[in-house]
């Protein structure tokens, strides 16, 4: 059987409030050709499909009709969960229709557990595999929360939950394989931070709280877990040297600190011994960060317009001298140029008028987590609470984004 795990596609994703519609629509259909040359026959989008809760209904027919398409080609099977970025909801709507199309999708952790067990069939309906579909588990799925509780208590319930989640549903994989007395591939998926996970700045995942605080041991996933699809971090990694741990990353870049970093979806075989193979996402749209004082950045901008490509940038101004028409003089540069400047940070100019060393980012370039960082910072709240109340806000943040996202589709 052949695999292609992906993740983290970040649908309707926007770099500082420009679309990126067209770059996606180019990565689902290279992912619909590898898909077809290949010969892939299950699809496993590890979570994160959309970036946001509420996704443009652009984006939402481009999901749609990347799976009407796939489900017409060879793949036969397409297994879709979410993440912290989807909403169960949007996700879960047509599940029952998708269905149909051999399209499961589990949007978030179900009332019960055996909904996250698939297995799969091929064309003489034998079964082929057996999927632990788990999606991103939330606070509320898997912990019962008492008053009083340390930070510490919470994030051993949490970790404790995540734990008894994935074993009580490979004890009814077992009872399955058991049934079906044949060796075939046990899958499992999940959207969370996995022990000696890589990550890097500005990629996305520090701001979310099981990003920040929780890590999950590797030791969760049993060793009878033939392969494990995973998404959330958006490095492609194999975890602790173990082939079939893998992560398969972002497809493509979801900040300039990403930019010219390795992409892939991953090919798992299973026709004989199981092999991993990377195939890499090709770059459908440059960007580029350039630092420096204005000689600098003048330079850079000259020699990218001489390459003829079309690239975003995104340019800091860091020289000594104070420069008022900064941006006229950059927008003149870029004249007749393929070039696209998407943010000019100005740090001189900022600290000469407020007088202050942090670079001040108007509300649009901060998360919600950053700005409830700095009220702590502002109040002078002790450092030893900021983790604790930075859960909490998380929490309530998460909560209510689920409970507005609902009255908003009711
Ligand atoms: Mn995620």
């Amino acid at each position: 059987m052949k695999i292609l795990h992906t993740s983290d596609w970040h649908l309707g994703h926007k770099f500082y409030g420009r679309q990126r519609h067209e770059e996606f629509a180019k990565f689902l259909q290279w992912l619909e050709t590898i898909i077809e040359l290949n010969g892939v026959e299950l699809l496993i989008v590890a979570g994160d499909v959309f970036d946001s809760q509420a996704p443009p209904n652009k984006t939402l027919a481009m999901y749609y009709e990347f799976l009407s398409r796939i489900s017409s080609s060879c793949c036969r099977h397409i297994i879709i969960v979410g993440g912290n970025h989807d909403s169960p909801a949007l996700l879960n709507a047509p599940r029952e229709l998708l269905h149909f199309l051999n399209i499961h999708v589990i949007g978030s952790a179900p009332r019960n557990i055996s909904d996250e067990l698939i297995v799969l069939h091929d064309g003489n309906n034998t079964p082929e595999a057996i999927i632990l579909a788990v999606p991103y588990l939330r606070d509320k799925d898997i912990r019962l929360s008492a008053a009083g509780e340390s930070l510490g208590d919470k994030q051993q319930k949490l970790i404790q939950g995540i734990h008894n989640h994935y074993s009580s549903l490979l004890a009814l994989a077992h009872e399955k394989q058991k049934q079906i007395q044949k060796k075939i591939p046990l899958i499992a998926t999940g959207h969370l931070f996995c022990q000696g996970g890589q990550t890097r700045q500005g990629d996305g995942i520090r701001e979310l709280y099981v990003g920040t605080l929780l890590r999950i041991g590797l030791d969760c996933f049993s060793k009878d877990i033939d392969y494990l699809a995973l998404g959330h971090l958006h490095l492609p990694q194999v975890l602790a040297k173990q082939n079939n741990r893998r992560y398969s990353g972002s497809p493509l870049a979801m900040s300039f600190a990403e930019a010219g970093e390795k992409k892939v979806v991953l090919l798992v075989d299973f026709s004989e011994t199981m092999t991993v193979q990377e195939v890499p996402v090709p770059c459908f749209q440059q960007l580029h960060s350039i630092s420096g004082d204005l000689e600098h950045i003048l330079q850079k901008i000259h020699q990218l317009t001489a390459t003829g490509d079309s690239i975003l940038l995104e340019i800091h101004y860091r020289g000594e001298t104070l420069i008022d028409d900064l941006q006229n003089q950059i927008a003149s540069a870029l004249k007749e140029t393929k070039l696209e400047v998407l943010r000019i940070s100005n740090k001189r100019r900022y600290n000469h008028i407020l007088q202050q060393s942090s670079e001040v980012k108007t509300l649009d370039e901060l998360s919600p987590r950053q700005v409830f960082q700095r009220c702590l910072e502002q109040n002078d709240i002790p450092l030893a609470q900021h983790q604790e109340l930075i859960l909490d806000f998380e929490t309530s943040l998460d909560a209510l984004s689920q409970s507005e996202h609902k009255e908003q589709r009711q």
